[in-house]
């Protein structure tokens, strides 16, 4: 038995140009709860190597330092290869420690990173209560083999013991543990997600847990029943990150913020009534389709500055493939009226699905510049190993899922299967999407011109460097945005 627990968060860093830093909610929330439960037989450390600058030496500096018992890594798709690189450091500095993998990445990919890797276990989705349940084992020295929600290796076999059930109560979960960071070095970064911000101080929320959808290119990463803290619940974690962090924008990464009307609206309400003046912002999108005028109003008075319309494709065929199956025409709607409120309108374009035809890409990208969005994002379809989308790009073309769980693959899937220059027909896009209209419109609907012209800047940096690239005609690996899922 032991008395207390040296636990070491890693959030690991890759290599990309315009790398996307956010608050890691999931450490946060698995933070909180472990101190929650284990108080003071826990102390809990993390180094987020994103925001380090001499990454390898701090690691090894934290490792010598801190001495964990326990290191838990946070996995998402482009952190595939952090054993490959740091396994014989982490094994090196902290050779005690119970390393566990945890994250989206984790849960799809526990074999391969088991059998690479010489790590304890992998914990399959929702974190909170098998981690804690793996640090009260280590604290009495006992076997985690019957704990439900991992995945170990024995002998040459990796075995899964199912995911553990999901908590129900989502307001029994302590809020968000915002002391283990220095929430400043986040504000600094300049690449975010949504692009566009309105305020210096800003950070994650999720008010739900679950998505009931079934959009084929989609993780789950919570399960399909839609779980959802109370209206109260969640604005006091705003409360408290404005009274205490000074916090002003508030990103609601929920995977589905308005599937339930009148919650949303008593969200809105508690916003409003309290006289708080923040931002809110929809950077992972809204379920477009289901928005009515009175949620757009609600949500504009509530201190909503943009909202994103998940698209994604215009064709009906494809729409029906991906089960998203979408009412485009109440989602022009809903944008007209979003525009007419003065919402900045952000929409989420996908194209090269398998069997896609150019001339469904065209039309796609012809609806997105047309649909009075004042602003686009066109992802290349990345199939992710574990989605319904892998299954079918693998019939059509063996997918290299090792390529595409990277967002800065050589080639996009689209590229590989059908030799058509995917990446070009992008760039191609996002140049006849802004047009100076619409970067005219953009910077007088921007809550913050300095955040505004920052965009402005990074868009069109890293658009001229494509162009240098393909004049030089180099073979090196270009940028390519991708996505595997939004709402
Ligand atoms: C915000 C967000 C981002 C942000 C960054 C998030 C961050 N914290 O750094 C940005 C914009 C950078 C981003 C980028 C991408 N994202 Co994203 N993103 C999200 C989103 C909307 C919310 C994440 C979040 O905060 N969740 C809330 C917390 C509480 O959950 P969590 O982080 O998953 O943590 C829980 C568990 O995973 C687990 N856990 C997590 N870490 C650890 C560690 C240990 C040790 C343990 C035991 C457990 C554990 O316990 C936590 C508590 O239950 C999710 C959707 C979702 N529903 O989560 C998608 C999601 C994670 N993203 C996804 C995708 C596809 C991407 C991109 C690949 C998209 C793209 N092509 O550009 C990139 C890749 C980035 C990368 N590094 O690989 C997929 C997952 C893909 C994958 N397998 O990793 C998700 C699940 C969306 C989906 N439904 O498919 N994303
Ligand atoms: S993409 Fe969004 S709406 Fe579709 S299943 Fe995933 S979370 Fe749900």
């Amino acid at each position: 038995m032991r008395n207390k627990i040296k636990l070491l968060f890693i959030k690991p860093h890759f290599d990309a140009l315009n790398l996307l830093i956010e608050v890691p909610l999931g450490i946060l929330c698995l933070s909180a709860y472990l101190k929650k439960h284990l108080g003071n037989q826990v102390d809990i450390n993390f180094l987020d190597l994103r925001i380090e600058k001499n990454k390898k030496q701090v690691l090894i500096d934290k490792l010598t330092s801190y001495q964990p018992d326990i290191i838990g890594v946070s996995l998402m798709a482009c952190d595939h290869n952090f054993f490959d690189k740091n396994i014989k450091t982490l094994k090196k500095y902290s050779p005690e420690a119970k390393i566990i993998a945890g994250g989206s990445y984790a849960t799809y990919n526990y074999s391969e990173i088991l059998t690479k890797n010489k790590i304890e276990c992998a914990v399959i989705g929702e974190g909170e209560e098998v981690l804690l349940n793996l640090t009260k084992k280590y604290l009495k020295n006992e076997c985690i083999h019957d704990i439900k929600g991992i995945a170990y290796q024995e002998r040459t076999s990796v075995i899964s013991t199912g995911r553990e059930e999901y908590i129900e109560d989502l307001d029994s979960l302590p809020l968000p543990d915002y002391s283990i960071l220095e929430i400043h070095r986040y504000w600094n970064n300049p690449f975010i997600m949504g692009d566009i911000r309105a305020e210096k101080k800003r950070t994650h929320v999720m008010s739900s847990r679950a998505c009931p959808y079934k959009c084929i290119y989609c993780h789950d990463i919570f399960g399909k029943k839609l779980r959802k803290r109370s209206p109260e619940n969640f604005f006091n974690e705003i409360k408290m990150l404005y009274n205490d962090y000074g916090i002003k924008e508030f990103n609601i990464v929920d995977d589905i913020f308005n599937v339930d009307r009148p919650r949303m609206h008593d969200i809105l309400n508690l916003i409003i009534d309290s006289g708080l003046k923040i931002k809110i912002a929809f950077p992972n999108g809204i379920k477009a389709d289901i928005l009515t005028k009175e949620d757009i109003f609600l949500l504009k008075k509530a201190g909503t500055y943009i909202i994103t319309f998940p698209i994604e494709t215009s064709s009906k065929r494809l729409q029906k493939l991906i089960k998203k199956e979408m009412d485009l025409d109440k989602i022009i709607e809903n944008i007209k009226y979003a525009n007419k409120l003065g919402i900045i309108t952000n929409g989420f374009i996908m194209i090269g699905f398998p069997t896609e035809t150019v001339d469904e890409i065209k039309k796609t990208i012809n609806f997105a510049i047309n649909s009075g969005l004042n602003m686009a994002s066109f992802f290349s379809v990345a199939p992710f190993k574990g989605t319904a989308l892998f299954e079918l790009a693998n019939q059509q073309h063996k997918v290299d899922y090792k390529i595409h769980n990277d967002f800065f693959v050589e080639k996009p899937y689209y590229e590989a299967a059908t030799g058509f220059k995917l990446t070009h027909i992008q760039k191609l896009a996002f140049l006849r999407f802004y047009s100076l209209k619409r970067i005219l419109t953009l910077f007088l609907k921007s809550p913050s011109k300095f955040y505004f012209f920052l965009w402005l800047h990074h868009k069109f940096a890293s658009f001229l460097r494509f162009l240098l690239k393909i004049i030089r005609k180099t073979i090196s690996p270009s940028r390519v945005d991708s996505t595997a899922a939004r709402c």
